[in-house]
């Protein structure tokens, strides 16, 4: 005895469906949806300069609140990301911003987001002799 086995040819049908609906509020939503998305994400700084310069690139990057900054290895590592407890808005745990653990892999990258408004410095731990350090200003 063979079985034979059937062949199911599957058949997708694209249903179009025409509705009214609110053009402006469609529009509005998608625009919201882009800010949100852009705004996960509003500034990114290199950990190293392209020449193998120690700095942060660039070393003054402004957001808006509620926008975070990227900071990506890019050359000279490691590298990290320290803020100084002295140079943040009162009320702000500095540490809770930083990023210690050494990046040290390129293209490694750490982010913050910054809720508050102000003005915030910080440097690299292995570089702070050499100058590297960098400012995030919160609108
Ligand atoms: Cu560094």
């Amino acid at each position: 005895m063979t079985a034979r086995k059937a062949v199911s040819k599957t058949t997708t049908r694209q249903t179009v469906t025409r509705a009214a609906f609110d053009v402006k509020k469609a529009a509005a939503t998608t625009a919201l949806s882009f800010a949100v998305a852009f705004g996960a994400n509003a500034a990114t700084v290199k950990l190293g300069a392209d020449g193998g310069g120690l700095a942060f690139v660039p070393s003054t990057v402004t957001i808006k609140k509620g926008e975070s900054v990227t900071w990506v290895n890019n050359a000279a590592y490691p590298h990290n990301v320290v803020f100084d407890e002295d140079a943040v808005p009162a009320g702000i745990n500095a540490d809770k911003l930083s990023h210690e653990d050494l990046l040290n892999g390129p293209g490694d990258s750490v982010s913050t987001k910054f809720d508050t408004p102000g003005t915030y410095e910080y440097y690299c731990e292995p570089h702070q002799g050499a100058g590297m350090q960098g400012k995030v200003v919160v609108e």
